[in-house]
């Protein structure tokens, strides 16, 4: 049975190792186990998706990796302004997409490539949060824990290009006090989307079920009524080594998606939404 399938790409010394290191990191890619002998080192990333792919005929093939994005101008502007080598800017391919190639070391060729949107093609929000402003409630119990999902969420939201003058972090006592404040945030109309975090640990909340309840079904309640989209960072674990996986260790950080879900939800409500919430929202801002 296959577990997993790598596709290796050498570079020439530790500097384009390094160079090419810091690009995948900063395309949000999750660092695998590296490695390191007498005779050189390694270092996996892991890709939402991955493929092996056989091709036969004349087809240009200008790069060995191809990453497929969600928005390529966004790409181009994380590259130019990490000077890249963009060695041909974006242009579209004849098979309904378009594709930019960049050189971060020498030889090592990427082809960034995003598929055109169709008609049939479903609506989606992209992962740019240029403009967007964020309020993020925070719990304090078991701060080690949400300060790292804390942690998690800005690494998202910096990355996805949000200014830190238009993040409002609030830190609550504890997770049940996530929603009301959640609401308050909303309810003041500066904010694009709310993102909450917080670390619930049954052996250690008696009334965890009663909680974890309440808190989930607050935060629901607070995004429907206000109509701004609220995400759910909250922890609900057995234990604190599972919080422990789930805040940066093996699963991921939870903190990151949250933030990157918020980005996601504000840009697909912006292209969604009627023409009458928007003078709504216009009217709301306003009044502020
Ligand atoms: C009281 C309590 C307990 C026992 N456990 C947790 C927990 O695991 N995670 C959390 O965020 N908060 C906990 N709390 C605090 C409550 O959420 C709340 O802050 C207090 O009961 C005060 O209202």
């Amino acid at each position: 049975m296959i577990k997993s399938i790598t596709t290796v790409q050498v570079v020439r010394n530790s500097k384009e190792f390094s160079a090419l290191a810091d690009l995948l990191d900063s395309l949000g890619l999750e660092r695998g186990k590296n490695w390191k002998t007498a005779r050189g080192q390694g270092l996996p990333f892991i890709a939402p998706m991955g493929k092996v792919e056989i091709i036969e005929g004349k087809e240009p093939l200008p790069a060995d990796l191809w990453v497929e994005v969600t928005d390529l101008d966004s790409i181009r502007d994380l590259l130019k302004k990490k000077k890249n080598k963009i060695v041909s800017d974006i242009s579209a391919t004849g098979w309904n997409s378009r594709v930019m190639v960049v050189e971060p070391a020498k030889g090592v060729k990427l082809a960034f490539w995003q598929k055109d949107h169709s008609e049939e093609d479903a609506v989606t929000g992209d992962l740019n949060a240029t403009g967007m402003r964020f309020g993020i409630v925070v719990s304090r119990w078991n701060s080690f824990i949400t300060e790292r999902l804390l942690q998690g969420a800005l690494d998202a939201l910096r990355r996805s290009g949000c200014r830190s003058e238009d993040i409002t972090v609030v830190r609550v006592p504890g997770a049940f006090e996530i929603p009301s404040q959640a609401r308050t945030l909303a309810e003041t109309g500066k904010h694009d989307a709310i993102i909450t975090l917080g670390c619930l640990i049954r052996g250690e909340t008696t009334h965890y079920e009663h909680i974890s309840t309440e808190v989930t079904r607050g935060i629901g309640q607070s995004a429907q009524e206000s109509g701004v989209p609220h995400t759910y960072g909250v922890l609900t674990c057995e234990t604190l080594e599972q919080a422990l996986d789930r805040a940066g260790l093996k699963a991921g950080n939870k903190g990151f998606e949250a933030a990157m879900s918020a980005v996601e939800m504000v840009s697909l409500q912006r292209k969604t939404s009627t023409k009458k919430s928007k003078r709504k929202k216009a009217r709301a801002k306003r009044g502020r």
